[in-house]
């Protein structure tokens, strides 16, 4: 689309027949037919209708596929339905098509006499507590009696949220409590082994808790007695977001905190963001959130002997290349991943960190994305485990290996050159 913004939105909102038509699209996530737009302007020729739609093609803001107009998901058209949402003209599609679940929701608290209990996951990162939050603080104005709690602990990140925006979250709870507890509603996992495990037995035996998640469905969420989720979502806080519009919630200030810290945590302080996350960000920034702030406050400075560890790996680097790629290993006694990790941040294609103890080798393994295609070091690891005794997991660009013979390193760090060295074609070259 290479029209200005401001054009586009002129010319829907100069004419109200395309608005109308433009509006019945966007109510109706899964298109309509030509006779469905016609039958609504009735008081119109057809061909006029057809001079609107073709209008509204041209502006590249629906689309037409076997008949079924829909909305184009090119990318300028969500900035122009937010603008339309702002200004009253549509309700953003998203809204109302979490609705009916947030009712659902709703309906289910009120069965349980109105009492809630909002449940985040293990070592609850800010996204799970800012959701969590977020939703306790919207319930609570509209009457429900709710609590949140983290029965297996949170994060460093998130307890220093909590430090700069105080909200009680219990963590510790006996197990007779839970039958006073009302409704669950489980935020930002679908796994049980995010949870205790007496407390996933009471779960799914009483089937009296929801999941809002965006992680792809799991046994938590298959059982649950209402669920939302949307994959999609780069945090759980933009479902979050979604839900309190669509139940006419206030988004105050400090909801707009919690959903926003969620947001960018999850996002990795918003360099993984699409278009959604930030005009979410956007209307969090509208109801007074600071972001700049906020970052400072989710940013957790590493600790020294951190530091030392990556600045030591970084000293001890032993590096090769092959071809354009460049191989590095490095020694170090903890923090293995950390270092595997700035070895690529600094330049390394593949990185790979050992910690040699006595009768214990730990390796970890890091890649650039552009190497996935040429290299599988998950499969590339396989050929170590006869030669240090171990086993190693993750994925194909991230390996971590357990082995129990350390003295024989400097054979295993052969073999992967090697393997390296025919998966590229290349020779390997010391650096
Ligand atoms: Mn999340």
């Amino acid at each position: 689309m290479t029209r200005k913004l401001s054009e586009i939105l002129r010319t829907i909102l100069e004419n109200k027949d395309t608005l109308r038509i433009l509006q019945l699209i966007y109510s109706n996530s899964e298109g309509v037919v030509f006779e469905d737009i016609a039958g609504a302007l009735d008081e119109f020729k057809k061909v006029e209708v057809r001079g609107h739609v073709k209008k509204l093609i041209e502006l590249g803001l629906i689309e037409e596929k076997g008949g079924i107009y829909f909305l184009s998901d090119k990318r300028d058209s969500r900035m122009i339905f937010h603008i339309l949402e702002k200004l009253g003209i549509v309700e953003n599609h998203e809204v109302s098509k979490i609705r009916p679940k947030g009712q659902e929701f709703l309906k289910k608290v009120h069965e349980y006499g109105k009492v809630c209990t909002i449940v985040v996951h293990h070592n609850a990162d800010p996204d799970a507590v800012g959701s969590a939050v977020a939703l306790a603080l919207a319930l609570k104005q509209i009457n429900i009696k709710v609590k949140v709690i983290a029965p297996l602990g949170m994060s460093a990140q998130s307890k220093k949220l909590l430090r700069s925006f105080p909200y009680p979250l219990q963590e510790n709870f006996k197990t007779t409590e839970w039958e006073s507890m009302g409704f669950f509603i489980i935020v930002d996992t679908g796994s049980s082994t995010q949870l205790p495990d007496e407390l996933v037995k009471f779960l799914k035996t009483n089937k009296n808790y929801g999941v809002i998640d965006h992680h792809s469905e799991a046994d938590l969420t298959q059982n649950a007695a209402v669920s939302i989720v949307d994959k999609n979502a780069r945090a759980t806080a933009v479902i979050v977001q979604i839900l309190l519009k669509a139940l006419n919630i206030k988004i105050t200030r400090e909801i707009s905190v919690f959903l926003a810290a969620g947001i960018i945590a999850d996002t990795g302080f918003l360099r993984s963001a699409t278009n959604r996350e930030l005009l979410a960000i956007c209307e969090l920034v509208e109801s007074g959130v600071d972001v700049g702030k906020l970052m400072k406050v989710l940013h957790i400075e590493k600790n020294y002997s951190e530091k030392v560890a990556m600045l030591k790996a970084l000293r001890r680097a032993e590096l090769y290349s092959c071809g354009k790629l460049i191989i590095a290993f490095t020694e170090i006694g903890s923090y293995e991943a950390a270092a595997a990790l700035t070895l690529v941040r600094v330049g390394a294609d593949i990185a790979i960190a050992v910690n040699i103890q006595k009768n214990e080798i730990r390796i970890s393994c890091r890649m650039r994305q552009n190497v996935t295609n040429d290299v599988n070091m998950l499969e590339l690891f396989k050929n170590l485990e006869n030669v240090l005794g171990g086993k190693g997991g993750g994925h194909p660009t991230a390996v971590s290996f357990n082995g129990k013979i350390p003295e024989n390193w400097e054979n295993a760090k052969k073999v992967l050159l090697k393997k390296i060295e025919e998966k590229i074609g290349e020779k390997i070259k010391k650096i």
